[in-house]
């Protein structure tokens, strides 16, 4: 068997912060949850995330014929909010994982880089070639199972991956390899009788433990869902503009991590099982907020961005994803939801977008900010719009304040 603290030793050295090692059994309770979730309507809103994907990403071999371990890796990606800003204007915010570059691009060249060391480590201490398959995120594998099983960390009830140490501010990502490595054991933490998780999703996304509502998540609704964001759910998402934190910030596990990672580096040691001891913990600085991206943008001045600028903007951050049309509504919800009348001209504006999805809810914000303007913008527009559904939020729009 190949010595796995050489193979961790490389993993750090690569700048993942945590790494352990599982067997490529197939992942029987994680299938048989996922497929109940499905079952439920609970995974609605993600039609790429099928029962068919579920056979695949649950058994390593369906992915590796020849798979005999899991390398799981994770990357940690709590950074300060330098950009924080006290100002007059509206501001959203955006969720943590989002503040800097996009995590995809920075681990992916990693994990090749990863596979090619390992090829060559088992040809040289087993004159044997190693066959990987590499995983981050959008491959057909389980992320949260994977490091479950290798002990990396335990399921949180927000059914996030949570750490000693890191709390939930990590990525995370694996390697399924043909190479037979000493698996480690799973964590005996959990929760226990916390149950905070649940009670502060605004959305109640979270209606028991263990499980998560994607069609409530705001996550989901900024982030993944295309089309219109639910009305009744919409004054329940705040200033967000993208992704959600709720979940993972209210948690004390979390709360811990960010005291002793960003208040007081020179305290944290080294939590993996190589003996390996870190005196003091460097933010990774490709998470940190990228100018002008950040983590609480201006709201105003979004409106008004071209396709041209949004991909300008964004290139580089998981932000993109979203597109400048979901991006927009979502700057339209929370500008509804602060209600500063300061945005009725850009909302105006954005009533005669080109995309009905952010005429539709630019309306719905005039609705919520109210007032003679907003109403009479309101009014203007419906004389001219001609898509069905535009007309009936404009309608909605103008029954909020009429009602
Ligand atoms: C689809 C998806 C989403 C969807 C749907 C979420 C969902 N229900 O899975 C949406 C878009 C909403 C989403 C949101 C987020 N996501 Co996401 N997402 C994924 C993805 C692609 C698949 C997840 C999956 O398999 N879901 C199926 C469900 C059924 O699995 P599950 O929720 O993990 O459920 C498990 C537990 O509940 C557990 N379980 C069930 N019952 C019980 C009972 C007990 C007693 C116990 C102990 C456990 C347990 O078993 C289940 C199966 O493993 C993974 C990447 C990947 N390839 O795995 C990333 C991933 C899970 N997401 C991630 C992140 C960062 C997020 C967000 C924090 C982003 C944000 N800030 O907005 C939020 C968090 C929302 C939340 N509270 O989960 C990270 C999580 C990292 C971590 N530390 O856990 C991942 C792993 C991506 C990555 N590679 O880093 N995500």
């Amino acid at each position: 068997m190949l010595q796995t603290t050489a193979i961790k030793e490389y993993a750090y050295s690569l700048g993942f912060d945590t790494v352990r090692i599982t067997t490529a059994e197939a992942f029987v309770d994680a299938e048989r949850v996922i497929k109940e979730r499905i079952a439920q309507g609970l995974m609605d809103g993600l039609p790429w995330f099928t029962v068919e994907r579920a056979a695949v990403s649950c058994h390593p071999d369906a992915l590796l014929p020849t798979a005999q371990s899991i390398i799981a890796l994770g990357m940690v990606y709590l950074t300060e909010q330098p950009d924080e800003t006290e100002s007059s204007t509206p501001h959203g915010r955006i969720s943590r994982y989002a503040w800097g570059d996009d995590y995809h691009e920075t681990i992916k060249p990693r994990l090749q880089q990863f596979a090619m060391w390992l090829n060559e480590y088992a040809r040289s201490e087993m004159g044997e070639q190693a066959a990987t398959r590499l995983f981050v995120d959008t491959g057909r594998m389980v992320d949260r199972a994977v490091a479950q099983r290798a002990g990396l960390g335990w399921y949180g009830k927000n059914t996030n991956i949570l750490t000693r140490g890191w709390g939930s501010w990590l990525f995370l990502a694996e390697i399924v390899t043909n190479l037979p490595l000493a698996p480690d054991e799973p964590l005996k933490a959990t929760c226990g009788s916390c149950e905070i998780c649940l009670h502060a999703c605004p959305t109640r996304a979270l209606p028991r433990p263990y499980e998560l509502d994607n069609t409530r998540c705001i996550s989901f609704l900024t982030i993944e869902l295309r089309g219109s964001i639910p009305v009744e759910l919409r004054p329940l998402m705040g200033n967000l503009i993208f992704g959600c934190d709720i979940c993972q910030e209210v948690c004390h596990v979390n709360q811990l991590s960010e005291r002793r990672l960003l208040q007081r580096p020179e305290t944290v040691i080294a939590l993996d099982n190589i003996g390996k001891r870190k005196t003091a913990f460097q933010p990774h600085q490709e998470f940190r907020p990228r100018p002008p991206v950040g983590s609480c943008p201006e709201l105003i001045p979004l409106l008004s961005l071209t396709e041209e600028a949004f991909r300008e903007r964004f290139r580089r951050s998981p932000i993109k994803r979203a597109k400048r049309r979901g991006l927009l509504r979502n700057v339209c919800v929370a500008l509804g939801n602060i209600g500063d009348p300061q945005a009725v001209p850009a909302l105006t504006r954005a009533l005669h977008d080109d995309e009905p999805l952010v005429r539709g809810h630019a309306a719905w914000a005039l609705g919520k900010i109210g007032g003679e303007a907003s109403i009479q913008a309101l009014q203007e527009a419906l004389q001219i719009e001609n898509d069905g559904e535009v007309c009936k939020e404009i309608q909605y729009a103008l029954s909020m304040k009429n009602g």
